[in-house]
């Protein structure tokens, strides 16, 4: 590595040195140098090196989409600690859609630049398999220009389970109903001691990574999460990332990671660890400039506006980020457990906080195809 390209860098941490050359290099790190990353206090460095990455993947570009959420129901029996988003059937604030209540819900939020119906929800204990592959089937005949990206691998393991089929004959059925990728939601922390604490029921980490590949084998593109700010340690985030990063490397499909910060209101976790603080700005930043460094064979890292406020996702965007997710409309799960954002934005707030930061607005479909390009 040229000293001259250090110097321009002006590291101030010696330790992040030798870090710095590998990744100019394009080299790939490794846990140790992940701990060290996340343990500077060099932060302008670290946010440097991760833009510098980004700016490699994608150039000025920074991308969004036209998205719905749709949570079908809120019934859940999984008792996951950090979630405030789940009821059981008689509780106050349960609802539970038919298929009639969700075309008219998505009636009710459609508009012509729409790409993306992203679904996810409760475990339901007793709807019938045959009710999913109507949603996605009926979705998608009624809604031809929008790509419906639909449930996270902890809700595919539930089909496995109710069905008794496998995760491939899941996906192969929902593929063939329309389905078009997946959202990444449900992994929460990987490390063992902590899922046991946050979500002992819940699909294991090596299902939510069986699900991921077969997806991925069967030509199904996904997202992939990790909730951070709670009871895990930055080992465990490490342990997270570098599972994620093997399984791209083995089975690619994974198309962005988008860490989720941890919601703190209205949920048992927070109630137990007596936590109402959200994560700190800089623990966002770095959280993500981190990932950009360790998650080299992953396109894009999402700066998710809805759960660490679009101020502070504009920054992001220096950080590593390359992407925003999107308008979003009727955002659920996070606001059940308190986020203060809204539930939506529109696409001119979009475009504004990504051109006042210098890079060029793309709107995207799920897939990432380029529908527009704001130069
Ligand atoms: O699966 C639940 C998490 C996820 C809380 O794939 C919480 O493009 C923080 O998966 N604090 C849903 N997180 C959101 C999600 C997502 C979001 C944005 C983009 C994509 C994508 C996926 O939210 C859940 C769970 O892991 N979650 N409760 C909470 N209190």
């Amino acid at each position: 590595m040229a000293v001259s390209n250090l110097l321009k860098l002006n590291i101030r941490d010696p330790k992040l040195k030798p870090i710095a050359d590998k990744i100019l290099e394009g080299k790939r790190l490794d846990f140790d140098e992940g701990m060290i990353l996340y343990s500077t206090r060099d932060f302008p460095t670290l946010a440097r090196l991760a833009d510098i990455v980004r700016e490699r993947k994608v150039g000025q570009k920074a991308y969004f989409v036209h998205s719905l959420r749709l949570s079908q129901t809120n019934i859940c029996y999984v008792g996951c600690t950090f979630c405030g988003f789940q009821r059981r059937f008689d509780e106050e604030g349960a609802w539970d859609y038919d298929l009639e209540d969700v075309w008219a819900f998505v009636d009710n939020h459609y508009h012509p630049e729409l790409t993306e119906i992203h679904i996810s929800s409760g475990h339901h204990p007793k709807r019938k398999w045959d009710y999913y592959l109507d949603l996605v089937s009926g979705l998608t005949s009624r809604y031809p220009g929008v790509q419906v990206k639909a449930w996270t691998a902890a809700e595919i393991h539930h089909f496995s389970k109710i069905t008794r089929m496998s995760y491939r004959e899941i996906l192969s059925e929902l593929k063939e109903a329309g389905l078009v990728a997946m959202p990444g939601g449900g992994a929460e922390i990987f490390a063992e001691h902590v899922r046991k604490r946050i979500a002992k029921n819940k699909v294991t980490a090596d299902g939510w990574l069986e699900v991921h590949r077969t997806a991925h084998e069967l030509g199904i593109p996904t997202n992939a999460t990790m909730l951070y700010g709670h009871v895990e340690s930055l080992a465990d985030r490490l342990d997270h990332m570098l599972r994620l990063r093997q399984l791209q490397d083995e089975s690619p499909g994974f198309l962005s990671f988008i860490p989720l910060a941890f919601q703190p209101d209205n949920n048992p976790l927070a109630k137990e660890l007596n936590k109402s603080e959200f994560t700190t700005g800089l623990d966002d930043l770095r959280n993500l400039a981190v990932a950009r460094l360790m998650l080299d064979n992953f396109p894009h890292i999402k700066g998710y506006w809805i759960m660490i406020t679009p101020e502070l996702t504009q920054v992001t965007l220096s950080s590593g980020v390359s992407d925003v997710d999107g308008t979003i409309k009727d955002e659920r799960i996070a606001h059940a457990s308190g986020a203060v954002t809204e539930r939506g934005m529109t696409e001119s707030a979009l475009l504004r906080l990504i051109k006042d930061t210098g890079r060029v607005p793309v709107k995207r479909d799920a897939l990432y195809n380029e529908l527009k390009v704001y130069a």
